[in-house]
């Protein structure tokens, strides 16, 4: 029997990695259970991942299919986009309208801020647009579209009227409580472990609709006029009910908390660490958490309660190195604040920082542009952070999108950040082709002309997985050319080879040095916990420098060149890498032992050096020293790093 409703996520390839079910669907397809409506819902972009919807040209095509599968909807069919699926959404819509001419189709989600009026003069196949929240007002507009009448008045909607006029109601007031919002309807999506079985994703990340909304208005980001710069966050109670919930399903192993400012709020951001660590110790296992924030907002007090309470990773909006450039942007922050300071905090109470960072933003030069590498070098420098690099992308839902939207354009080769994985059929090339104005997400922003934002492009990809690797190799390198982070990475790209191989023809003792150490951090780190029955031992190099010395000194010290010192790269039964300094004699031990057979070595150095972290044995022969050892951390050497 055909639902009252469908509802559905537009389809989408890429998800930056991460595979799970939309937040925004769930909680609407719990206020259709709540009112008593009928709901079916459909992640178009699962479906898609699962091989039931073909990619390509017949991808609109087998969506509208399988939406209509139990015959059109009785009263309506929703589709919910984000810029990168609003072509994809016209096309199913458009498709369903030839399928089933009278089925009214609603579109929502934030790919239609700002456009809906055009979207409604423009595409027939849409006959309503939700404006912003929608628990509220699709229940309303489905109540009058299931008595045959029009969305007059309804507050949030905007729609076409018989004479063909495209009509915008007033703003929809959002709730003042998000605790009279409705529990996600799991149940109407597929399992969370079909999601991470499909794409094979090892983490099992649960998004949780924690907050919503930004009382900023920063130029390139649609969020706060999205949701009309207002922030709310889930009642703390609420919120541990829903992540304790959503972490006893099947294949939740973490939760990501979808409210673009944790800490906006401190107290409840503190309340909800308290309720989280208190669980700790009554339970005795964190629930790990990642989160989405801004640098002022973290204070050292939530940090360290971040950390206590199982919080591992959070994406920070760090946006430009330059503070001036940051807030002519609208970040409004302060001037003085430094964000390495915050990012050595959350390393400290162990919270990996990803930062996220424009390039080429308007008004940006090489200056603001050398802040911005410094600043990346500098955060790789104090702590293991992801740097991710983008390039203006303004969706129209933002003041660069609607001031310079126009100046953005497509760029043969450069696929913009917002729209990854969307965009390929020729339905939606057609589309994108034919209404710019609509489709920012396809668009870059270049600025600084094409020739340029090529190079951005090209730095934004090249230079992060250098910095995460390589951070004191080029550090140490900028410091022997006298050069900063731009400086050095135009000298790098200018030689037209690979990091490694210009630092080694550079041949600076202490540099190499540097680059054979981070060389044997990323070597320990790629290799796997294979149990082949042989003993595996610590990386050993040979370093001018103290491993341990402080960040900052890498950077700006004088060269701390001394006697070449061994040096191990050693795991810890965590899995997380260490480097000790050692002697000589210890040094060659290792080399020797590592890959032999543990009947072949003396007991006695064998426990000795396992003791310490520096050799691993087979699992079986781990745990006899181990259970004779408890304090084998007090034991080992104490100089480490990373
Ligand atoms: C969780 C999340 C994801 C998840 C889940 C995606 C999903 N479909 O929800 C994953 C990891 C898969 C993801 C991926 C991507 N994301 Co994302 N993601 C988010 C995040 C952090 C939370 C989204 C959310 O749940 N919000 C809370 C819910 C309640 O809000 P909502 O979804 O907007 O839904 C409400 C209303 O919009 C409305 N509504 C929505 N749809 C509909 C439909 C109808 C019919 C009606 C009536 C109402 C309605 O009612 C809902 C309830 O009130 C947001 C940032 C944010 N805080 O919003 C970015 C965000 C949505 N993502 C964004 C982007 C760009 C992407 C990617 C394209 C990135 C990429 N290149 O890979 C991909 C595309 C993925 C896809 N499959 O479509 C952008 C979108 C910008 C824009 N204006 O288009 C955002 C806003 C972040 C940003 N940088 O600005 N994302
Ligand atoms: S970048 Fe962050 S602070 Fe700025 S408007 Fe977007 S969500 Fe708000």
């Amino acid at each position: 029997m055909a639902p009252d409703v469908v509802l559905a996520s537009a389809p989408h390839a890429d998800t930056f990695g991460y595979s799970m079910p939309p937040p925004g669907l769930l909680r609407l397809g719990g206020a259709l259970e709540r009112a008593g409506v009928r709901a079916r819902l459909e992640d178009l972009a699962y479906r898609l991942a699962a091989g039931q919807v073909a990619d390509g040209d017949a991808l609109a095509r087998d969506c509208a299919e399988l939406l209509l599968a139990d015959g059109p909807p009785r009263v309506a069919l929703g589709l919910s986009c984000m810029g990168a699926t609003l072509p994809a959404a016209l096309a199913i819509a458009a498709e369903i309208e030839r399928r089933a001419p009278g089925a009214p189709v609603l579109l929502g989600g934030p790919g239609t801020t700002d456009v809906e009026e055009r979207l409604l003069e423009r595409f027939h196949a849409v006959d309503a647009i939700v404006r912003g929240e929608g628990e509220v007002t699709l229940i309303e507009a489905l109540e009058r579209l299931a008595h045959g009448r029009d969305l007059a008045g309804v507050a949030g909607t905007s729609w076409r009227d018989a004479d063909g006029r495209v009509r915008s109601e007033p703003d929809r007031d959002p709730l003042k409580d998000l605790g009279e919002l409705p529990d996600p309807a799991w149940h109407l999506l597929p399992p969370l472990a079909a999601y991470k079985a499909i794409t094979g994703e090892d983490d099992g990340l649960v998004p949780i609709d924690s907050g919503r909304g930004c009382v900023y208005d920063c130029s390139f980001c649609s969020i706060g006029r999205t949701w009309k710069r207002r922030s709310r966050t889930l009642p703390v109670e609420r919120l541990v009910r829903e992540v304790e919930h959503a972490m006893a399903m099947d294949g939740a192993k973490q939760v990501y908390l979808c409210h673009d400012i944790f800490g906006a709020n401190r107290a409840d951001a503190l309340a909800v660490c308290a309720a989280l660590e208190a669980r700790v110790r009554s339970k005795g296992d964190a629930i790990p958490f990642e989160v989405r924030a801004r640098v002022d907002h973290l204070d050292d007090e939530l940090i360290d309660a971040m950390g206590r309470a199982g919080c591992y990773r959070v994406l920070l909006g760090i946006e430009t190195g330059d503070p001036v450039l940051r807030n002519r942007h609208g970040k409004r922050m302060d001037e003085g604040l430094d964000p390495l300071d915050r990012i050595e905090r959350l390393d400290r109470a162990g919270v990996a920082s990803i930062l996220s960072l424009v390039l080429g933003l308007p008004g940006e030069g090489d200056a603001e542009l050398a802040r911005t590498l410094d600043l990346c070098l500098d955060a790789s420098l104090r702590a293991p952070v992801h740097l991710s690099l983008h390039l203006p992308n303004p969706q129209p839902g933002c003041e660069l999108g609607a001031r310079d939207g126009g100046a953005s354009r497509p760029l043969e080769g450069i696929v913009p950040d917002m729209a990854w994985g969307a965009g390929h059929s020729a339905a939606e090339r057609a589309l994108i082709d034919a209404h710019p104005d609509l489709f920012g997400s396809f668009a870059v922003l270049a600025e600084g002309g094409e020739a340029r934002t090529r190079w951005l492009r090209e730095l934004a990809d090249e230079l992060p997985p250098v910095l995460m690797r390589y951070a004191r190799t080029f550090a140490l390198l900028a410091r022997r050319l006298g050069l900063d982070a731009l400086g050095t990475y135009r000298a790098w790209r200018a030689s037209g080879r690979s990091f490694e191989s210009f630092v080694l023809a550079r041949d600076h003792d202490e540099v190499l040095d540097a680059l054979r150490w981070e060389q044997a951090i990323v070597r320990e780190s790629a290799r796997g916990d294979a149990d082949d029955g042989r003993l595996r031992c610590a990386s050993v190099v040979r370093a001018r420098f103290d491993p341990v010395e402080d960040p900052r000194a890498w950077r700006d010290g004088a060269p701390q060149v001394r006697e070449p010192r061994a040096l191990a790269v050693a795991r810890a039964a965590s899995g997380a890498l260490r480097t000790v300094v050692v002697s000589s004699a210890v040094a060659d031990a290792l080399q020797q032992l590592d890959g032999l057979e543990p009947d072949a070595v003396d007991p006695a150095l064998l426990d000795a050096l396992e003791a310490r972290g520096l050799v691993t044995g087979p699992a079986e022969r781990d745990a006899g020293p181990n259970a004779e050892h408890p304090n084998t951390a007090a034991g080992a050497p104490a100089t480490t790093t990373r």
